[in-house]
């Protein structure tokens, strides 16, 4: 972060989910610097829907940054389900952060956008480059736009009242600069499918891995068949969430531009929805039948990802081995099995 103007504050919003809970440890764990206070918060502190109590939020933890993670979140099933809400939710929460920092001053602030919200019809590798290329994919795009106006809203905040320019820089990012305001930077990142820890293990509501984890856990006390939903031929790239959490340090103190990175393994880690059911049934020992219910839906065939970006500010970056990942996940889960979000 150059060197900080007295001291740095963190608000970590979303700090209780998936994610807000992986920066907790590696923070916790010595990933801090001398100097940064970290404050992380849940609804319980504030509900970010509502614009006074965001404000009070602000006014009284003052973030010199924020890493903005709360937000209605759910696997595929939980999209198709509300995809109204995704929409309304979000950009109420959305809006009051980003507005509300900018109010107060805050020097940068860091939020996420997501791979599914990139446009369904497109060519591969995705880049950071495409958002805005064409509709999301139908299952989610309610959630997708509002995340994508984040990215809009971005562009004004980066923009120091359209800097002479006629208006925001164009959203494919070629045809305007966007200015650093008074050395403020609102950006975001791109991670692809999220697991952990403290992910949420509801088995309608989540999403894929931490729902597989659950069912297995179930069918081992029971007896009966693993059931996968769809065919399983999708594929997905999967980040660990410690690894992301180490990646947002990186981009918090690091990362400049106003213009997203997407957060991903590579695409040769790209793996099948079969692929990931086996890495469960490995990884929690288990030996029943495993079925398929085609009749559930597929939701997006793939999303490939390319992290070139990344790659190229961070070249010897090491993920976590999906295995390896996975095992962790599920041992977390088995260990946690009461106070988990199921
Ligand atoms: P999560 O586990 O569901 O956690 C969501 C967080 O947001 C929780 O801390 C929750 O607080 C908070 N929140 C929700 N509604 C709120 C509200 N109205 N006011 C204040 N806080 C609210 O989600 P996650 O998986 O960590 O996702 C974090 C971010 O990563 C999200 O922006 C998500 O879109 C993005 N992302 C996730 C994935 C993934 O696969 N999980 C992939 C790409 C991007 P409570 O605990 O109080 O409910
Ligand atoms: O993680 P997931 O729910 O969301 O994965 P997406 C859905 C894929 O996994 C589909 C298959 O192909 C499902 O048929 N699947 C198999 C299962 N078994 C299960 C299961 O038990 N639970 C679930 N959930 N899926 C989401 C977006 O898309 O990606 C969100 O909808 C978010 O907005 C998230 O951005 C990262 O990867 O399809």
């Amino acid at each position: 972060m150059g060197e900080p103007e007295g001291p740095t504050r963190i608000l970590v919003t979303g700090g209780s989910g998936l994610v807000g809970r992986a920066i907790q440890k590696v923070v916790a764990e010595g990933a801090g610097l001398p100097g940064e206070e970290w404050v992380f918060v849940s609804s319980k502190d504030a509900d970010l829907t509502d614009v006074a109590q965001t404000r009070a939020l602000f006014e009284k933890v003052q973030p010199t940054h924020v890493i903005h993670l709360a937000a209605m979140v759910g696997g595929l099933f939980r999209n198709i389900k509300y995809n109204l809400d995704f929409w309304r939710r979000n950009m109420h929460i959305n809006d009051n952060v980003l507005h509300t920092a900018f109010e107060v001053g805050t020097r940068k602030v860091v939020s996420c956008l997501s791979t599914c919200i990139f446009p369904d019809k497109t060519t591969y590798p995705i880049d950071e480059t495409m958002i805005h290329n064409g509709p999301p994919h139908s299952s989610n795009f309610g959630y997708s736009y509002a995340k994508r106006m984040i990215d809009v809203q971005n562009r004004f905040w980066g923009a120091s009242h359209w800097g002479g320019h006629s208006g925001p820089p164009g959203l494919d990012g070629q045809a305007g600069a966007y200015f650093q305001q008074h050395g403020r930077t609102f950006t975001a990142v791109i991670p692809t499918n999220v697991f952990g820890p403290y992910d949420n293990f509801n088995i309608e509501d989540g999403h894929v891995l931490p729902g597989l984890i659950h069912k297995v856990h179930l069918a081992k006390s029971s007896g009966s068949a693993l059931t996968v939903w769809g065919t399983g031929t999708p594929r997905r790239q999967f980040i660990y969430s410690l690894d992301l959490a180490r990646l947002f340090l990186w981009v918090l103190r690091e990362y400049s531009e106003v213009e997203p990175i997407i957060l991903s393994v590579g695409e040769e880690d790209e793996v099948s929805i079969r692929e990931a059911a086996e890495a469960v049934v490995d990884a929690m020992d288990f030996h029943g039948e495993v079925i398929f219910d085609t009749s559930k839906s597929d939701g997006q065939f793939k999303k490939t990802a390319s992290n070139g970006k990344l790659r190229a500010h961070l070249p010897d970056f090491q993920f976590t081995p999906f295995k390896q990942a996975v095992k962790e996940t599920c041992n977390w889960f088995a260990e946690n099995y009461e106070q988990a979000r199921k």
